[in-house]
């Protein structure tokens, strides 16, 4: 294997990394050869909580002469357990914040829009409008779109400072699932409010017992999944319409070296919908045509890709690991970013090249970058703006520009609501059809894998070769954010991936169906859709009455991102079993990991594991799924399927 082809499996990134040396612009996969991580914080041992510190505890190479191993403390005496805990639990609530943080401007525009203060958003979805309301414990009666919406806005915006009792959409989660966390004393009030205690509990001198700091993080976790997340993913469906299965295609290739390229990058789809919607305006082709360019082709990156690719099928330049490289091609005349996974090293690569990179979200400001501010209440204007002064930057493209012809065509748009349809039809909608086929044994299980790239693994490696292996195995995959990414890349989000790729019994039920083996769900937020997927499941009976008792896994084989603990925290909080690669952060305990990957299945019915190689994660999952069917009594019907050559016959006949 070349040092290339160690970097990444993807032709386009390969070459544009070739580039990047060629130009002599250094990209995050040079600094991560030159830069390698630090063990003792990369095993969670290190604590910076107070100025006696950093105080580093690493894990001892092995035991003390007595047998023992030896007693690792800080000054304070906080010992391994609790700074190991204390740095988990504060990597969950980061990423609880982020994603409740997007949550609530999106709640903020959702109610100016309900009010009609923001002329260029209003209600899409009336459907989603009327259940989000009922789920909101909201009177509908005979009152209009516009009194239920403004109490929609409100009653959302109340969940995050809410300061006691429960976040409403915890009751949407089966009836067993609410008891165990009623009992456990972990359903979250409200999300700042969890936010606030874990990071006041991981203070010097608080909590400095691993389980309660493990128990409260999981609370915290919980009211991202089942509160932050779920508003922003929900209020978005309302405003800019329920994903339905809808064509895109993705890759570096779908940048136009004779077009004004702009990228959009981040998570909010805000911006870019205002974007989409004025891009076709007269005066802004007119001033394309002016500088030369045939038009203006609007791309995304990361998970604003995710978001306007589902709702509008439009192209994907790449996933978190390209968003430099779409700056080498030379052809970005702007990367308009909003917030998260953005990284500050943009302002450079857009150095070497002519990109302007804008930022537009007063949080998240970069130094170098050109500051365009996204005002709702003028959003076509700030849209507009940001449009002219990349098509103002066209001329300034540089000679050497190169851009890959990779492209490739994917089937996205897989809300839940959406499978519901597909599966039983628009007067049957139903998931029963699918636990059918599970409990039949067409389909072994049900993987949710989601997250990153990881520059310290090799670029969607580890994602891809696990999923292949799932679906070969019959598993169908719940794909989001940037792992959804690499599945578009490799061509298995279209149907015609089932026959290919995918085991004889889920192939034969994605063809019947017609739907891929990879459903993409949508960005980072958007992964509380497949807990409503997996709670559908649970309601569509037959198999079990919590999410713990489904035939199901979740994985994370490339994260990086504080979001993605987050959101394991919250699976396994709910009931999953929930696999981590690249690198395990609580290593420097024992304990800690101990009871993160075992202790919790007694309590939380899910648990935390981990395996960078992913076959072998593949088999984990695999073998968790098959210990679940054997739970059901439906590991028979497996047995059977696989043997049975009528039933053979008749899948292929399917
Ligand atoms: Fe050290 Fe305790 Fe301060 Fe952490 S809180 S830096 S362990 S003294
Ligand atoms: S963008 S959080 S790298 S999935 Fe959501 Fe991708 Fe992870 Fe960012």
């Amino acid at each position: 294997m070349s040092d290339l082809e160690k970097k990444s499996i993807d032709p386009a990134t390969i070459s544009m990394l070739k580039k990047a040396a060629a130009d002599g612009c250094e990209t995050i996969f040079d600094r991560a050869e030159s830069m390698k991580p630090c063990p003792i914080g990369a095993e969670g041992s290190c604590c910076k909580n107070c100025a006696m510190g950093p105080c580093r505890v690493p894990a001892p190479k092995k035991k003390d002469a007595s047998g023992d191993k030896a007693k690792r403390t800080g000054l304070c005496g906080a010992t391994a357990e609790t700074i190991s805990a204390r740095n988990f639990a504060r990597m969950v609530a980061a990423g609880t914040a982020a994603h409740s943080d997007h949550a609530r401007g999106v709640a903020e525009v959702f109610l100016a829009a309900a009010k009609g203060e923001i002329k260029e958003f209003s209600i899409k979805d009336e459907q989603k409008l009327y259940q989000v309301a009922a789920d909101l414990e909201i009177e509908i009666g005979e009152r209009s779109i516009q009194e239920i919406a403004i109490e929609v806005g409100r009653k959302a915006i109340a969940e995050f400072g809410r300061q006691e009792g429960e976040i409403l959409f915890t009751k949407r989660a089966p009836a067993k699932r609410q008891d165990i966390w009623r009992k456990l004393g972990v359903v979250p009030r409200g999300v700042d409010r969890e936010v606030v205690e874990l990071m006041h509990r991981t203070h010097m001198g608080v909590d400095q017992d691993y389980k309660s700091i493990l128990t409260a993080a999981a609370r915290c976790a919980l009211a991202d999944g089942w509160g932050g997340s779920m508003i922003s993913t929900d209020l978005q469906d309302i405003l800019f319409g329920n994903p339905v299965p809808v064509l895109g295609e993705i890759n570096l290739g779908v940048l136009k070296k004779d077009h004004v390229n702009v990228v959009m990058h981040g998570h909010e789809p805000l911006l870019p919908e205002v974007l989409v919607s004025v891009v076709n305006a007269p005066e802004i082709q007119q001033a394309a045509a002016a500088v030369g360019a045939k038009g203006i082709n609007l791309v995304g990156m990361c998970c604003s890709a995710n978001e306007i690719l589902m709702r509008h099928g439009l192209p994907v330049a790449g996933n978190f690991l390209q968003q430099e490289l779409a700056i080498v091609t030379g052809a970005v005349d702007a990367m308009v970013v909003d917030v998260q996974c953005e990284m500050q090293s943009l302002a450079q690569v857009a150095k070497c090249y002519h990109t302007k990179l804008i930022t537009t979200n007063p949080r998240a400001k970069i130094d170098g970058a050109l500051h365009m501010e996204f005002d709702e209440h003028h959003a076509s204007d700030v849209a507009k703006t940001i449009l002219l002064e990349a098509v103002s930057n066209y001329k300034n493209r540089k000679p050497n520009i190169d851009i890959p012809s990779n492209t490739t065509d994917q089937v996205v748009g897989f809300s839940y609501e959406t499978i519901n349809y597909l599966l039983g039809g628009v007067f049957r909608a139903s998931y029963r059809p699918l636990n059918d086929n599970i409990i039949n044994g067409r389909i072994r299980g049900i993987a949710g894998v989601v997250g990153c790239n990881n520059a310290r693994v090799t670029h969607d490696d580890p994602n891809l070769t696990l999923i292949k292996e799932l679906i070969k195995n019959d598993v169908i995959v719940l794909a989001s954010g940037c792992a959804a990414m690499t599945c578009g890349k490799a061509g298995l989000l279209t149907p015609e991936a089932a026959k290919a790729y995918a085991g004889s019994g889920l192939a034969s039920v994605c063809e019947a169906v017609g739907i891929p083996p990879v459903l993409h769900m949508g960005s980072c937020v958007d992964n509380s859709r497949i807990l409503m997927a997996a709670t559908a499941v649970v309601k569509a009976g037959g198999l079990g009455d919590d999410i713990s008792d489904l035939p199901a896994a979740g994985a994370a084989l490339e994260w990086m991102s504080e979001k993605a603990v987050a959101i394991g925290h919250y699976f396994v909080a709910s009931g999953v079993y929930t696999v981590f690669g690249v690198t395990w952060p609580t290593t420097g305990s024992d304990e800690v990991t101990k009871l993160l990957f075992e202790d919790f299945e007694n309590t939380f019915k899910g648990k935390w594991g981990f395996e960078a190689d992913p076959l072998k994660a593949a088999k984990l999952m695999i073998e968790h799924i098959d210990k679940k069917r054997k739970a059901l009594g439906i590991d028979k019907a497996r047995e059977r399927v696989l043997f049975d050559m009528a039933k053979r016959r008749e899948i292929e006949a399917a």
